[in-house]
């Protein structure tokens, strides 16, 4: 299937600005030209808007943004079903918050052909809190909880379709708020620390998830944040938390993704592009997007950032 290049500038999910500029960033750093080098053919659909605004009322006066954040998950959940029906959609964010409406989306198609939805979230933190259990306010901080049906999302449509607990995955936690880590413990979600990762490595708990989704014959998206990675090699980050994934980590998690085959759509979220190093971060989520896509560790180009 074609790829499909949707632009979510969505800025309204926490309160540190400059994810609008995500989309343009990774156009820059060459997606497109990277994807169609791997032989894939690649549109860009150009960038997605809001829905009109409401009127939604709060019920944690804690809460950033919540009408515009609202206003996106409308938007985003209509066009990530409609692009589910032709091609391998690619959200380019944008902050989190993104993902309560493209993953919402995804499992609605794959509710349509009565297919589970599995979902692999790489991430420092576990985006698990409700609207009602957030002290920050942002709205990133959720789509976990809005895609698996926790209560609390009043605001929000009600998604379209869930996505079980249990075929939820989630590697690289190590920022969780107690309430996340309370209602972590009761769920069905695989959440894997990067204590766990330092000490078996990072495919043992992917290839697990990964042959249940094949089992399930599941349709799989890929929400990959930013601060998943290590300060180190990704700066450009709001949230930026040390002890992250390695370069080579990362890229391992996307080869090993390839060879499933089973990945069906992907989320790029969290860059923010005015805390960018020369491209530095935008250029590395465009490599793992291609490794995911199929490029191989010998054919990765070289890319130089001295100054
Ligand atoms: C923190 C940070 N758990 C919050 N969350 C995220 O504000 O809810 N940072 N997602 O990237
Ligand atoms: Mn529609
Ligand atoms: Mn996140
Ligand atoms: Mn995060």
């Amino acid at each position: 299937p074609p790829c499909l290049l949707l632009g979510a500038p969505v800025d309204s999910g926490k309160r540190r600005a400059g994810c609008l500029m995500g989309p343009d960033a990774y156009r820059t750093a060459g997606l497109a030209a990277a994807l169609g080098s791997l032989g894939r053919e690649t549109r860009d659909l150009g960038n997605l808007a809001p829905a009109p605004r409401r009127a939604v009322s709060a019920v944690n006066p804690a809460l950033h943004n919540l009408a515009e954040t609202v206003a996106w998950t409308e938007a985003l959940t209509d066009a990530a079903r409609d692009a589910m029906a032709e091609g391998f959609p690619i959200f380019l964010g944008g902050d989190h918050s993104l993902s309560l409406g493209s993953v919402a989306g995804v499992a609605a198609h794959a509710a349509a052909r009565n297919r589970p939805q599995f979902l692999l979230w790489l991430d420092a933190h576990a985006d698990f809190h409700t609207p009602e259990t957030t002290t920050s306010g942002n709205l990133h901080g959720t789509p976990v909880a809005y895609v698996t049906g926790q209560r609390g999302f009043d605001a929000f449509p009600p998604p379209p379709a869930l996505v079980a607990q249990e075929n939820v995955c989630i590697l690289g936690l190590r920022s969780v708020d107690p309430q996340e880590n309370a209602a972590l413990a009761q769920s069905d979600i695989a959440a894997h620390d990067m204590r766990a990762i330092d000490e078996h490595g990072i495919a043992p708990p992917l290839r697990a998830f990964l042959s249940r989704v094949a089992a399930a014959n599941g349709f799989l998206h890929v929400s990959l944040d930013v601060d998943f990675l290590d300060p180190s090699i990704a700066p450009a980050v709001g949230t930026t938390v040390p002890g992250g994934a390695t370069f080579r980590e990362a890229h391992l998690v996307m080869e090993i993704l390839h060879d499933s085959g089973l990945v069906t759509s992907l989320d790029l979220v969290e860059l923010n592009p005015f805390l960018d190093e020369r491209g530095r971060t935008a250029s590395l989520m465009v490599d793992l997007t291609a490794s995911l896509m199929g490029r191989r560790v010998f054919d990765r180009p070289t890319r130089s950032f001295a100054a």
